[in-house]
């Protein structure tokens, strides 16, 4: 058993991690979505592009291990770095967050898993 619970949903239902920050915004503007699905060892966009602003992303395990999921602007700090929680096989989760224009990469932190492909790069325009 692991010490930490992550934060997970049934595919029918979904939990927003941290959504504080796109909501309040969001009532001026409808958040971008994203749906990243993860597979060994693969991960794949709904689609390569998104507008700048309130994103929610959710997080689709849809292989047999688990899976986690990272997210980072290209030539962002480390700190910059969104986390999504590691899932089961069949677990989804959604994050909330704010996106700025450029390319972020994508990619799965469990040891091996980006280097055998588990990548993605993700395009936020300006508008
Ligand atoms: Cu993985």
């Amino acid at each position: 058993m692991r010490g930490r619970i992550p934060v997970v949903a049934a595919l029918a239902a979904v939990v927003t991690v941290a959504g504080a920050a796109a909501q309040a915004s969001s009532a001026r503007r409808a958040p971008a979505r994203l749906l990243v699905s993860g597979v060994e060892y693969r991960i794949q966009l709904s689609r390569a592009a998104v507008k700048r602003g309130p994103a929610l992303i959710q997080f689709l395990n849809r292989g047999q291990d688990p899976h986690d999921l990272k997210l980072r602007r290209l030539g962002a700090s480390p700190a910059g770095t969104v986390s999504f929680p590691e899932l089961r096989p069949g677990a989804l989760v959604q994050v909330g967050t704010r996106l700025r224009p450029g390319r972020y990469r994508l990619w799965c932190s469990l040891p091996g898993h980006d280097q055998r492909g588990m990548h993605a790069v993700l395009t936020v325009r300006s508008r």
